[in-house]
């Protein structure tokens, strides 16, 4: 137990960041911005919290669809990386922050929760297509549906869901939708997933895929930090950065700051 005098500046000492530079879940090229703006992203969160940054290996090649799934073997190789990212870390040393990178950066931490775990999934999209029903064969839509499980699942700010998605999402049913300021998973224990582009457009300029519509970094910070004390944050991801303008990603400090506070 660390006994500084002065922790004003070290909200959760413990605290890990991987940043996960990864573009090939989202079928856009290397100079998309995707792995800088991943990498200027993390060095943000790393600063505004006090926490170690560690760069998790990634390639930068892509590679053929196989079975539907763009960049498939390269997309195996960087879940092998993250897998023993994540193994050489003890859970003694506190929760871990991921930086994507595109959505699919968070299978593999998603899939290390056990099912008691709840997910709540902060996107523009609902990642539930399957590689027979994706309209691009790009993995980030399918993370969910292949990272779920059997767990709950909110949907939080969900505002473009394909056809062969919706038969998942239903109030009876194991992926729900819940409005932002209104989320009350049924689960003690939540991980939260970030895809920038839960934010609205007008709000934060730097998201891979930008949808009319969302919510400003308030509302989704005041979201964030409402979760405490009825429920522990034992996880996070924020993916889908595009940019490493300084003065974009200071928007976005509020949002840092309240799962700094969640993130114990
Ligand atoms: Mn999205």
């Amino acid at each position: 137990m660390c006994v500084c005098a002065d922790t004003a500046h070290t909200h959760t000492p413990a605290m890990r960041i991987h940043s996960v530079p990864q573009f090939q879940g989202a079928l856009v090229e290397a100079r998309s911005g995707l792995p800088s703006g991943c990498r200027a992203l993390a060095r943000l969160a790393g600063r505004v919290l006090g926490a170690e940054v560690t760069e998790v290996p990634v390639s930068a090649d892509t590679s053929p669809t196989i079975g539907g799934i763009a960049n498939l073997d390269v997309l195996l190789e960087h879940q092998e990386a993250q897998r023993a990212a994540l193994s050489a870390q003890s859970e003694a040393e506190g929760p871990v922050l991921t930086i994507g990178g595109d959505c699919s950066v968070d299978l593999v931490p998603v899939r290390r929760l056990g099912d008691d775990v709840a997910v709540l999934w902060f996107d523009a999209h609902a990642d539930l297509n399957t590689p027979e029903s994706s309209p691009s064969g790009a993995f980030h839509g399918m993370v969910l549906r292949s990272a779920m499980g059997e767990r709950e699942v909110v949907l939080v700010g969900a505002r473009s869901i394909d056809d062969g998605e919706r038969p998942l999402i239903g109030e009876d049913k194991q992926v729900r939708l819940a409005e932002c300021g209104e989320v009350a998973p049924r689960n003690h224990e939540v991980y939260l997933h970030i895809d920038l582009d839960v934010l609205s457009p007008d709000e934060f300029n730097g998201m891979t895929y930008p949808e009319p519509g969302g919510l400003s970094v308030g509302e989704l910070a005041d979201q964030v930090r409402r979760l405490s004390p009825q429920w522990t944050v034992v996880g996070a991801a924020i993916t889908e950065c595009v940019t490493s303008d300084d003065a974009e990603l200071a928007k976005l400090v509020p949002l840092l700051e309240a799962l700094g506070e969640v993130l114990k």
